[in-house]
């Protein structure tokens, strides 16, 4: 086990998922860092197949691994493929977290989600809310696969001391976010639709479900930079949230987006949507009491991500 806090002085850094959403913002925020990073891109090392990491690990030989790679979407994708989610989340994560046991790594970073939490888990979710309910129906294939990762971390920690830790974002939003509307998750969505409404001077802005659920939604610099002050600051058995503790529902949200995006428009609820959780507000007071804040507010986020939006549509629209 190492000594906290961690070093990443001279250290080689892979960043599993570099192109994702939360990869690419881990990638940038370790440019501050005194480290070098290494990636691995999909056309040579396919994440899914064992021989290909073992490989790929024996020869880098990373000192730290941030597994940020994974098959990821938002509620619809999740109920339309659950065999991939289960099966290719598996599959990446056991690879990787063996690969890192059998080569040493000094530590591993696994990111999982605020859906592995019961459905109607007590608010906010305390760490210790794992495996005390039943998990939200839409997502369970992806959360049984992180709650695995979890516990695979844990066993490699208890069994043969590996320094592994699990970080579990809330909703996360950004640049570099996923903007297909039948895949993404809810802020993108929204904007995309915001943006089109705009442009076509239409007067309402389609939302899926009742709009009451109640979600955190953090920027993704801020996430990557928790995920770095926790590969500095923690070691320990438990998963740890990542979040601030507030939420707002899905209509304020929308509001929020129409006012980044400069429209009026009323909001069309669609009940033949899936709402999913009704809320999945995360209780991360064990990462505040380490000394980690996030800096971005939702509204500046929110315009953030519009101008990558708008400066990279046309390879980013669905
Ligand atoms: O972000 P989202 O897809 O995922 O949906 P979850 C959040 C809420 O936004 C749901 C509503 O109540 C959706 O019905 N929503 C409204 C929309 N309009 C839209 C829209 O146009 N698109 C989308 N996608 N949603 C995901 C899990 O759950 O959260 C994943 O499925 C992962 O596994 C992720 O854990 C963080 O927050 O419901």
């Amino acid at each position: 086990m190492n000594a906290l806090p961690y070093s990443l002085k001279g250290k080689r850094v892979w960043v599993a998922g570099h192109k994702g959403m939360v990869g690419s913002a881990i990638v940038r925020r370790l440019e501050r860092e005194d480290c070098e990073v290494i990636v691995s891109e999909r056309t040579q090392v396919d994440l899914r197949r064992q021989e290909q990491v073992e490989r790929f690990v024996k020869e880098r030989r990373p000192h730290l691994i941030f597994l940020a790679a994974a098959k990821v979407g938002g509620i619809l994708a999740n109920a339309s493929y659950p065999a991939d989610f289960l099966f290719d989340n598996l599959a990446i994560q056991n690879n990787v977290i063996d690969a890192a046991y059998r080569n040493e790594t000094e530590k591993l970073v696994f990111l999982g989600s605020s859906c592995i939490y019961p459905k109607l888990a007590p608010q906010p979710i305390k760490e210790d809310a794992l495996l005390t309910g039943p998990l939200e129906p839409t997502n369970e294939w992806y959360a049984i696969a992180k709650i695995a990762g979890i516990k695979l971390c844990q066993a490699y920690r208890r069994q043969y001391g590996c320094d592994f830790v699990s970080a579990m974002p809330t909703n996360l939003y950004g640049p570099g976010d996923n903007f297909n509307l039948e895949t993404s998750h809810v802020a993108a969505a929204l904007m995309v639709k915001a943006v089109r409404a705009k442009e076509a001077g239409t007067q309402t802005l389609e939302v899926w479900g009742s709009g009451k659920p109640l979600r955190e939604f953090l920027h993704v610099d801020d996430c990557a930079d928790a995920l770095v002050f926790i590969a500095q600051h923690y070691s320990a058995d438990e998963h740890i949230n990542v979040g601030f503790g507030r939420d707002l529902s899905i209509a304020e949200l929308a509001q929020i987006i129409l006012d980044a995006v400069g429209t009026k428009a009323s909001l069309a609820f669609d009940p033949s949507k899936p709402d999913g959780t009704p809320r999945k507000l995360m209780d991360s007071s064990r990462l505040a009491a380490l000394g980690w804040k996030p800096k971005i507010g939702l509204r500046e986020g929110m315009k953030q991500m519009l101008a990558w939006y708008l400066a990279n549509a046309a390879k980013a629209r669905a």
